[in-house]
């Protein structure tokens, strides 16, 4: 009986960008009676399966953009007898539509980390349960991923992470309800030793698969002294001094190593930590800018954040600190007007990020905008191949449309070329390559705009690509540039590296 897992994609690379983590995380989670698991990510390239016979477990990772294709594996899987068993973000929000169309035995709820190994142990006994309640396992239950079956030289960057969880609510994100608004912060040994597994292997760049780097702020601190609350002082001062320790370790890494997170801009205020990220290597950081405006950041329930100068000040502050911000910014919020576009890309200049994504306003379920615009569509009967646009996930990838709520001023298509021309004009070659001087190098600039081009070219493939000629194109083209681009991301293995105490 052989285990499999399978991470789905539509699209293949032959290379990756960033590892998907749960795969090596839930290949750690597999008992090991039942040997080591069968890895599939589909998009360094399509699953086979001939690989599967009957009474396999088949495990599949979905998230919304990929449930379609998650079910079609399923299927095909269950076809040849095996047990199939879907677990993610979305497998955890709509359990019964793995059920229903993706031809589920089983769906795991929540952390995969324990109930992964009970129901492979139930489906050995023939005798799977429909749903597992996962739960949200203790920041000590964490499991360290086997790195040691990840296939040699696919992926730029592997991922490791410190924090699940966010105090946050932002309308567009999930994240908040399913891994909770209390921080579950990791122990410091834990996290290294993955890091220095990594690096015994020869990667020397990793991302941080947190929600937000930053769980308490100077803010959150002011408020717990402004109540006197001492008990949760305590705690957010505790949790605080853990980040600096993690920081203060990794900064005793060896000296090529670098890091990439995901952080609220209110770290901008803070240049204590600041420091100590650039210290730690924590080269790059994708910063939830949203939007430009105050009207904008109110959609968006994200008024901690700054706009206008204020805005540009606070992204310059990360780059004074030698961190590189990745700027993310939503397109088709109700304030938005035509001028938003290029207001936006104006303000992504001024600021200095030095990478931007644009993305079109996206109800994703879980999140308190899909819920608002669920109820909205009550009495629309809008359906597209048969299905209603409120289970976008489930239409065909080339029919689905990319913009859903309607907005006050501007179609669909306004939105469409306005978000289009943001990425046009921000990734044009003269802008990347003004961009490219933060390094020092030619060969370094020359990476510099080889990795600015995939980036723009395969985000054109991940549900952000505004047009379906746009997006074979740019498949093309990511699948051109992303192997020599693999190349600049190797390092010579370190087998002999020590945790830093
Ligand atoms: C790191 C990250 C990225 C990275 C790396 C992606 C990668 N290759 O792994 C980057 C920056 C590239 C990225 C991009 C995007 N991301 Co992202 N990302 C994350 C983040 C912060 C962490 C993911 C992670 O590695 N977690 C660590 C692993 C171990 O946890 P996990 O995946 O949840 O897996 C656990 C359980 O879910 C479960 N489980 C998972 N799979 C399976 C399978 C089985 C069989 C079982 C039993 C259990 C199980 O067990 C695991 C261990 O406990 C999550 C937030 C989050 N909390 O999930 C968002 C998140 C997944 N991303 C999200 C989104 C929207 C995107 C983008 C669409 C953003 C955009 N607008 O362009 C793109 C899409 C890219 C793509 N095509 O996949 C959303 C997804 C929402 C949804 N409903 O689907 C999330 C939840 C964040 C959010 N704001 O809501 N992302
Ligand atoms: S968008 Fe970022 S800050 Fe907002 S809730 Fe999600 S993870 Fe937290």
């Amino acid at each position: 009986m052989q285990i499999h897992l399978i991470n789905p994609s539509h699209v293949s690379f032959g290379v990756a960008v960033i590892t998907p983590r749960w795969l090596f995380v839930l290949a750690a989670a597999t008992p090991a009676a039942f040997g080591d698991p069968l890895i599939t990510d589909e998009t360094l390239e399509q699953f086979d399966p001939a690989t599967i016979v009957a009474g396999d477990v088949v495990g599949i990772g979905i998230h919304t953009g990929n449930a379609l294709r998650g079910y079609e594996v399923g299927r095909i899987a269950r076809d040849r007898g095996a047990y199939v068993v879907y677990g993610g973000i979305h497998a955890t929000l709509y359990p019964e539509e793995a059920h229903e169309i993706g031809a589920a035995h089983a769906v795991v709820k929540g952390d995969g980390d324990i109930a992964w190994g009970r129901a492979i142990e139930d489906c050995a006994k023939g005798a799977p349960q429909l749903v597992y309640e996962g739960g949200k396992v203790a920041a000590d239950e964490f499991l360290k991923a086997r790195w040691d079956l990840m296939p040699p030289e696919r992926y730029m960057w592997a991922s490791v992470q410190t924090v699940r969880g966010c105090p946050k609510h932002c309308s567009f994100c999930s994240v908040w309800r399913t891994d909770g608004q209390e921080p579950r912060q990791r122990s410091i040994d834990a996290v290294l030793e993955e890091i220095v597994d990594l690096r015994r292997r020869g990667f020397r760049f990793i991302a941080l698969a947190d929600d937000n780097f930053y769980p308490v702020t100077l803010e959150d601190l002011r408020l717990a002294e402004r109540q006197k609350d001492h008990h949760r002082l305590t705690e957010l001062n505790g949790m605080r001094a853990e980040r600096f320790e993690l920081m203060s370790r990794m900064a005793k890494l060896p000296e090529d190593m670098i890091f990439f997170t995901q952080i609220t801009m209110e770290a901008a205020e803070d240049p204590e930590f600041l420091n100590a990220m650039a210290k730690a290597r924590i080269k790059g950081a994708l910063v939830g800018v949203e939007a430009v405006t105050p009207e904008g950041l109110k959609d968006v329930h994200k008024a901690f954040n700054a706009a206008g100068e204020q805005l540009i000040d606070r992204l310059s502050a990360f780059k004074r600190h030698g961190v590189h911000v990745l700027g993310s910014f939503i397109f088709g919020l109700p304030s938005d007007r035509q001028g938003t576009f290029d207001a936006t890309v104006a303000v992504a200049e001024q600021s200095g990020v030095t990478f931007a994504q644009f993305v079109m306003l996206t109800p994703f379920p879980g999140t308190t905008d899909f819920a608002a615009w669920e109820k909205s569509m009550v009495s629309d009967p809008t359906s597209v191949a048969g299905r209603p646009l409120t289970r976008h996930w489930l239409i065909p990838q080339g029919q689905r449309p990319k913009v859903y709520a309607a907005h006050p001023v501007m179609s669909a298509d306004d939105i469409r070329r306005g978000t289009q021309g943001a990425w046009d004009r921000f990734y044009s070659f003269r802008n990347i390559w003004e961009r490219a001087h933060c390094v020092e190098s030619l060969k370094s600039r020359l990476a510099f705009v080889l990795i600015s081009k995939l980036y723009r070219q395969m985000y054109a493939n991940t549900g952000i690509a505004t047009d379906s000629a746009r997006l074979g194109r740019s498949a093309h083209w990511a699948r051109w540039i992303a192997k020599p681009c693999r190349r600049l991301f190797t390092a010579s293995p370190m087998p002999d590296l020590v945790t830093p105490v």
